[in-house]
């Protein structure tokens, strides 16, 4: 059996093609069912619908021998032991740092507020800025309009969000897409069945690209 951990949403509405192509069709839809375990229409294969920053852990540990998930939360996870064999070239998008239009005056230190602490501290320690980092779950726009933050780190897809905010995206940080990473036991004990499944999403990958 393969297990394959999946996070609802963006990730999920974007790798289905893509597993397709393995003959892998989920044989329940996530958003209705209220199931956590989806069978497939492979016997050998199952989805795990979980959160999108959980997929590293879920893999690391081998509770899913395979996952898809965001290079961001790739780089934000402990998990350091996955393989990244495969860039689905799905979901892309940019980490940015983003500014207030109507600059505000700073005193002190400067604050950023994300939820990318790890990529956010390596990032102003590279550049020589000692940055308070301020930790959020959500909503990191909001910040700096109500003086929590001077800056934000997030991504940014069209911008829409940004600019419905009085904010602009400033600096790249890092060009963002979905991996499939893979549990190193997993790698070993199944081989033949993962790399078979990874020739094939490769496959559909670049016929999307081309
Ligand atoms: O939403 P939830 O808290 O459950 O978890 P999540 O946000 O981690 O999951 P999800 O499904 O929202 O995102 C999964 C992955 O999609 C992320 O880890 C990224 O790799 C990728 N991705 C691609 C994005 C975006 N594009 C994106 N635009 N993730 C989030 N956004 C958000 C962004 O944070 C901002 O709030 O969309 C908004 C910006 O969009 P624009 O188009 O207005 O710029
Ligand atoms: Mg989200």
């Amino acid at each position: 059996m393969l297990t394959i951990a999946v996070s609802k949403g963006r990730i999920y509405k974007d790798s289905m093609p893509l597993l397709a192509a393995a003959g892998i069709e989920p044989l329940e839809d996530p958003d209705v069912s209220r199931k956590l375990i989806i069978p497939t229409s492979r016997d050998d294969v199952r989805l795990v619908i979980i959160r999108a920053t959980d997929v590293p852990t879920y893999v690391e540990h081998g509770a899913a021998d395979l996952g898809i998930a965001g290079k961001d939360v790739l780089m934000e996870s402990d998990a350091d032991s996955l393989y990244e064999p495969l860039d689905l070239n799905i979901a892309c998008c940019r980490l940015m740092t983003a500014l207030p239009v109507e600059p505000v005056e700073r005193h002190g230190r400067l604050r950023v507020a994300t939820k990318y602490l790890k990529t956010a501290r390596k990032f102003y320690a590279k550049k020589g800025i000692q940055a308070e980092i301020i930790k959020l779950y959500g909503s990191m726009e909001l910040a700096p309009l109500v003086g929590l933050a001077d800056c934000i780190v997030d991504v940014v897809d069209t911008g829409n969000t940004l600019k419905a905010n009085g904010l602009y995206a400033d600096e790249l940080i890092a060009q963002i897409s979905s991996r499939m990473v893979v549990n190193q036991a997993s790698m070993k004990l199944k081989y033949s069945a993962i790399n078979e499944l990874l020739d094939k999403v490769a496959g559909a990958c670049q016929q999307s690209v081309a």
